[in-house]
């Protein structure tokens, strides 16, 4: 019999069809598994996100030992753990034999470059998880001059045949967004399914408390699925409460309701605990059974296999370098306020609030408060971007860094968004109720009360004219600028200019 070789499943792999898994031999092959300093550390990350991986980790192992294979499972507290992933790898090898490892291709360049690096030979196999693969997005980007999610995503529609009728989209239209994004509703029905933690999940709870006593974050009450029985169970609830209003709601925010409609599945989804095509297929069949609207199963299919793809086929096309630009030249710190010290702009410290407790906020939240409110103030994107992969338990560098240093904060200068993503308070006290209970006021578009958006929003502008100027999407925000009289004019810029100081000074803003 040949040599066994060692499998390579990562935190963010636990799907029995990986392709590692499938290539491997489960009478001769070793799986290895390890709970690690180095993967657990890169970033501060929350203890939630933490506890949800090293448990679903223990309960994938234990699963694949029940269906035959062998498993080294190596604990963070193990006193041999070697602290790596290459270093597990190496003192697999050395006590087993095995002279090679196959892995899975992992969703960063980072751990990419360190299984490329090791001493042993590293078979990397693609992750068909995704519905694109590498080639199939890099023939689609190919010659193009722009490269707009809308025309990537009919694709996917084709490819997939979800919502089709043939060769056509089932309602006549492909997007059905001008018919979703109503402001928040008066009150909300839905409360999400939770999860209590077992004994393998409690166990995994007091490590990270032990651990990681200081990182930022509640880690309990833990509510999270650690298995795909339980991110199943997730999946079914969000459909039948969930998503017939997910489309209506999408954008909208509530003071003190953190989940509203939207689905809580990306941190299954990019674990591997749910499947992409069948989180889709179970909202199809939805719409199928009249249970939920087009609008509202289309702009979640439209999330899954068109916005989750796209920006993985980016992340990948772009190269190691993408994360670390900026194309703005931002390079204001981080506001403490990020890392729950106190801010008076409530829906700041909702959001962060909410992301401290669950590991969790909605696009919304991320895109036009904390990351509106990070570009608006010429926050370091790099900065930023690392703060987003520690505090979300659905972030790893290919879904996060797309995201946040290109959509959300225009650093990769317009690959994925055709302008940046900004916003005045307006559109904030539009969506949501938080205007009303804030110390600024939203009306007021100078003096002390005004609100921080209001004063960045035209600061940020004039400080990109040359840049965005020219763009057409955007020659109606200069032009209003333009009308403004002079006076007015230079008191916006002069309020911004004082509240920035403030800000950099440490006062509570
Ligand atoms: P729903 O609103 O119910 O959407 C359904 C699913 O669609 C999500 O579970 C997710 O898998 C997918 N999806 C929706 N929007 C996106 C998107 N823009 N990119 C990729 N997938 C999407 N998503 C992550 O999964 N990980 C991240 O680290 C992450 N970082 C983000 C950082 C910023 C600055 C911004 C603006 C967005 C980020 N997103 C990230 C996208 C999005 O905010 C989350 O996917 C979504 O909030 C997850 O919650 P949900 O499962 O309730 O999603
Ligand atoms: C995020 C994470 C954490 C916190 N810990 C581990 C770990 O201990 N062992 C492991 O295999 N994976 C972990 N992960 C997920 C990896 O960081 C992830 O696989 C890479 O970032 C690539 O996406
Ligand atoms: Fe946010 Fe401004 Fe509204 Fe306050 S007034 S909640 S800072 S948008």
């Amino acid at each position: 019999m040949s040599v066994a070789r060692l499998i390579l499943v990562l935190g963010d792999q636990l799907s029995p069809s990986l392709a590692a898994l499938a290539a491997a031999d489960r009478n001769r092959d070793i799986v290895v598994m390890a709970e690690v300093r180095d993967e657990a550390s890169y970033v501060r990350h929350h203890p939630k996100k933490i506890a949800f991986l090293f448990a679903a980790m223990r309960k994938f192992a234990a699963r694949l030992r029940d269906d035959g294979w062998s498993v080294r499972y190596t604990t963070y507290d193990d006193p041999l753990n070697a602290g790596s992933i290459p270093g597990e790898l190496l003192r697999a090898a050395e006590a087993t034999g095995a002279t090679d490892v196959l892995a899975t291709e992992p969703g960063e360049w980072r751990l990419i470059r360190l299984l490329q690096d090791m001493p042993l030979p590293v078979t990397l196999l693609e992750d068909t998880r995704f519905l694109a693969s590498h080639a199939q997005f890099e023939d689609w980007a190919k010659g193009r001059k722009a490269l707009r999610m809308e025309y990537f995503y009919r694709e996917m529609r084709r490819r997939t045949g979800l919502l089709m009728d043939g060769d056509q989209p089932i309602g006549g239209q492909w997007n059905f967004d001008h018919d979703n994004r109503k402001p928040a509703p008066d009150s909300v029905d839905r409360v999400p399914r939770r999860f209590d933690p077992d004994a393998v999940t409690d166990e995994v709870l007091d490590l990270v408390e032990r651990t990681f006593p200081s990182n930022f974050g509640r880690l309990r009450p833990f509510w999270f699925a650690t298995d795909a029985e339980g991110a199943e169970a997730a999946l079914d609830d969000s459909i039948e409460t969930a998503l017939p209003r997910f489309g209506d709601y999408q954008d909208a925010m509530l003071d003190g309701h953190r989940f509203l409609y939207h689905g809580l599945v990306s941190f299954y989804l990019n674990a591997g605990l749910l499947d992409p095509l069948q989180v889709c297929r179970a909202a199809e069949r939805a719409w199928q059974a009249g249970h939920a609207p087009l609008n509202a199963v289309e702009g979640f299919i439209r999330q899954i296999i068109g916005w989750r793809e796209y920006v993985r086929g980016i992340y990948f096309l772009e190269g190691p370098d993408y994360a670390s630009r900026n194309a703005l030249g931002h390079h204001r710190p981080l506001p403490a306020f990020y890392w729950g010290a106190p801010t008076r702009m409530r829906c700041v410290a909702q959001a962060v609030a909410q992301t401290a407790d669950e590991a969790y906020a909605h696009h919304i939240q991320r895109l036009m408060v904390t990351g509106n409110f990070a570009l608006l103030a010429g926050v370091d994107p790099t900065e930023l971007h690392e703060w987003y992969l520690a505090v979300y338990a659905d972030a790893y560098e290919w879904v996060e860094a797309p995201n946040t240093v290109g959509m959300s904060q225009f650093a990769d200068g317009g690959i994925i968004a055709s302008k940046p993503y900004v916003s005045s308070g307006a559109y904030i006290d539009r969506m949501s109720d938080h205007c009303g209970r804030c110390s600024y006021s939203v009306r007021a578009k100078t003096g002390d009360k005004a609100c921080p958006f209001n004063l960045l929003y035209w600061d940020f502008l004039i400080r990109h004219r040359d840049r965005f100027a020219p763009n057409p999407r955007m020659a109606q925000m200069y032009r209003t600028w333009d009308r403004m009289d002079a006076e007015r004019r230079d008191a916006v810029l002069r309020d911004a200019a004082r509240w920035l100081k403030r800000l950099d000074a440490g006062e509570t803003v």
